[in-house]
């Protein structure tokens, strides 16, 4: 290999010939960055139909991917950590002894990338420069995933310049895993078809990702779910911070007083949505800085300062609508890339629920032709003339249900610049948190919102976190309620216990703990026993902020129950209660009380999860040791605690 200026980082020309030498591709290309790079490789994916070009009138460089029916969402069940002793992957995860596992891979990844291109994509989590950034090389034979990369993290030269001769970074090598004959025609979607022969492995104590074929999302852009989730995780656990799976927004109220929130909600579970939502309450302005993944470090002041590593949105786009998330579908206007969703004749696309009429003929995701049903003009089926009852009766939908978007967060009409890149008050700090929400679909039990009464009993209802499986995951499960700690369930780099006690080590270890964000449940998606949804959710979701955002400043006060802190029904601010949705009043009631018998069986399920983690704790011959990792005894006192007040 040639040692081009480019590789002037000694250790980014090892990793980059290393595998080199095992996956042999017909040549290498670093990727400079640059917008011209960008579009020309888009450009040559249309031109060998992996990608087809939009309209530029109305959607600008903006292109739609096919995926290969296998490879729609990401593959837990392919996904590990492979740390040296299996218990500190944990009970949650799957793992592999890493020499075994590199062994294996190795067979797979030799020859590999035949008849390809090898790409070598220097990217940032975070800002460049910034104290809390991080830095990886992914090297990859999907074009897919370099344009990916392009526009969801921060990449090319500027980040190789940073590296230096002697920068650290993350080294990542991720292949389709379908290598080409000489002449032989590459397909729309290149990858392993058979789920078996995908892995999505991490090294934790190596810090390495090591991806084979799958080219989608969280399985592909070894930035995000890979390094910025399971890697961190475990970086921050070894140097006292936090990496979760959440979003940051800014919330401005009329009085102009600023509030930054983190959420974490599992896949599919409203962060996109609540990270750009429009307060349906008069006077409250929210503000954007990411929607998937937050890096937080605690300040000398106490209090915990965040960043969003990603540099753009890769959202579902089913149920994305200019009715529930206006500046999700603004932010997709240019310079987006559109994967499984409905290819419309003149060169746009469409997807379900996208609150716009279906063209009468289009290309669904599986590229077979899709037509307007025949009594509902925002549905369409794959034969023409349908009804609506048959459609819904075979199951079929015109874009996946994971179908996605990837749109440059700079696109975002109400992004909060400065947080974005990292200031606070013109410092590199990141932003300061007021608070912490955790939340999933649970149609039954779960209250609107609760507010923890501690940080041990915020820590707890994260760890008691549950929600119904969504198509972001490929699952037999889905629609059911699975527990899911901090949403964090397929992304822990390491043991879900010890994860736990890192938690609660934040408050041992705050400078001044008093400071720490408060914490809350909260739950848009009760269903009334007529399968309708109670809440309106979206927009009137600001009502919920609003109320937290008056006990963060002492001006409300709460129902003291034994799940935790709830909200006089009083204290929702009603104001502007009008459109297509709206609170019904009653259901308001119903979804603010505590439901005792619901709840009796939800702590003995939480009381279950957790000794289901003990028990494989135990089962693990090495874990006989005083290594053991158990569920921390603090979460067991609360369980306790919940348990016996619930019976009273
Ligand atoms: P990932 O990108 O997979 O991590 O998902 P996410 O948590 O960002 O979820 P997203 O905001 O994309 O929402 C997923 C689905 O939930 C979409 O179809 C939304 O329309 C729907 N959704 C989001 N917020 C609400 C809400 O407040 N109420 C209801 N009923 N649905 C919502
Ligand atoms: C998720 O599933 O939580 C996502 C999409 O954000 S992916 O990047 O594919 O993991
Ligand atoms: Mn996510």
């Amino acid at each position: 290999m040639v040692k081009t200026p480019k590789f002037a980082n000694e250790k980014v020309f090892a990793w980059v010939d290393k595998w080199n030498k095992v996956c042999t591709p017909d040549k290498i290309v670093v990727v400079s960055g640059s917008k011209k790079e960008h579009i020309a490789i888009c450009e040559a994916m249309v031109k060998n139909g992996q990608f087809i070009k939009l309209n530029p009138k109305t959607r600008p460089e903006c292109y739609l991917a096919r995926s290969h029916e296998s490879d729609v969402a990401r593959v837990e069940g392919r996904t590990f950590i492979c740390s040296k002793r299996e218990i500190d992957a944990g009970p949650t995860n799957h793992w592999m002894d890493p020499d075994q596992m590199k062994a294996l891979m190795l067979k797979s990844y030799k020859g590999c990338m035949k008849g390809r291109t090898m790409y070598v994509i220097p990217y940032a989590m975070g800002p460049i420069g910034n104290p809390i950034t991080q830095y990886g090389i992914e090297i990859t034979d999907s074009p897919y995933v370099v344009v990916n990369m392009n526009i969801m993290t921060r990449t090319g030269d500027a980040v190789l310049k940073h590296l230096g001769n002697d920068g650290e970074f993350i080294p990542c090598i991720h292949s389709v895993g379908a290598p080409l004959k000489k002449g032989q025609k590459d397909v729309a979607w290149p990858c392993a078809k058979n789920i078996e022969d995908k892995f999505i492995t991490q090294f934790p104590e190596e810090r390495q990702i090591w991806s084979f074929g799958s080219g989608y999302g969280g399985n592909a852009l070894l930035g995000k779910k890979c390094f910025a989730l399971r890697i961190a995780s475990k970086l921050a656990k070894d140097q006292g911070w936090m990496a979760e799976h959440m979003l940051i927004l800014t919330l401005t109220s009329p009085e102009r007083k600023q509030y930054h929130l983190t959420a974490a909600f599992p896949s599919a579970c409203g962060k996109t949505n609540l990270a750009m939502m429009q307060p349906k309450l008069p006077g409250w302005k929210l503000q954007t800085i990411g929607d998937d993944i937050a890096w937080l470090k605690p300040g000398d002041d106490g209090r915990l300062y965040a960043i969003n590593p990603e540099n753009g949105f890769f959202g579902v786009a089913p149920g994305t609508s200019m009715d529930s998330n206006p500046n999700a579908l603004k932010s997709c206007k240019k310079g987006t890339i559109f994967t499984n969703v409905v290819l419309t004749p003149d060169g746009d696309i469409w997807w379900e629920d996208m609150g716009v009429k279906a063209p009468k003929e289009g290309v669904d995701w599986k590229g077979n032709p899709c037509y307007v049903c025949a009594d509902d003009p925002y549905r369409m089926g794959p034969k023409p003339g349908m009804t609506k009852k048959e459609i819904k009766e075979s199951g079929y939908v015109a874009a996946h249900k994971n179908s996605r978007f990837t749109a440059p967060a700079e696109n975002c009409p109400v992004l909060d610049k400065a947080g974005f890149n990292g200031l606070w008050r013109g410092k590199p700090t990141g932003v300061p948190i007021d608070a912490i929400l955790f939340g999933g679909r649970r149609p039954s039990t779960i209250p609107l919102v609760n507010e923890a009464k501690s940080w041990t009993h915020g820590v707890f209802m994260g760890s008691a976190a549950g929600s119904e499986v969504t198509a972001a995951v490929i699952s037999d499960q889905i629609g059911q309620v699975r527990r899911d700690p901090m949403a964090m369930l397929p992304f822990f780099g390491y043991n879900v216990a010890d994860y736990f006690q890192h938690w609660l080590e934040m408050e041992r270890t705050s400078a001044d703990a008093t400071k720490l964000p408060k914490i809350y449940f909260v739950n848009w998606f009760r269903k009334g026993e007529d399968g309708r949804f109670m809440w309106p959710g979206f927009g009137d979701n600001s009502r919920v902020l609003k109320w937290i955002c008056q006990r963060i400043e002492g001006q409300v006060r709460a129902h003291v129950t034994p799940i935790g802190n709830l909200p006089l029904e009083k204290d929702i601010d009603l104001a502007n209660n009008e459109g297509k949705f709206k609170v019904v009043p009653e259901d308001l009631r119903a979804i603010l009380k505590v439901d005792k018998e619901g709840w009796t069986k939800e702590i003995a399920a939480v009381g279950a999860s957790y000794d289901e983690y003990d028990a494989k704790a135990s089962k693990d011959s090495k874990a006989r040791s005083a290594t053991a990792r158990r569920v921390p005894k603090a979460l067991r006192q609360v369980l306790a605690d919940v348990t016996s007040a619930l019976a009273r």
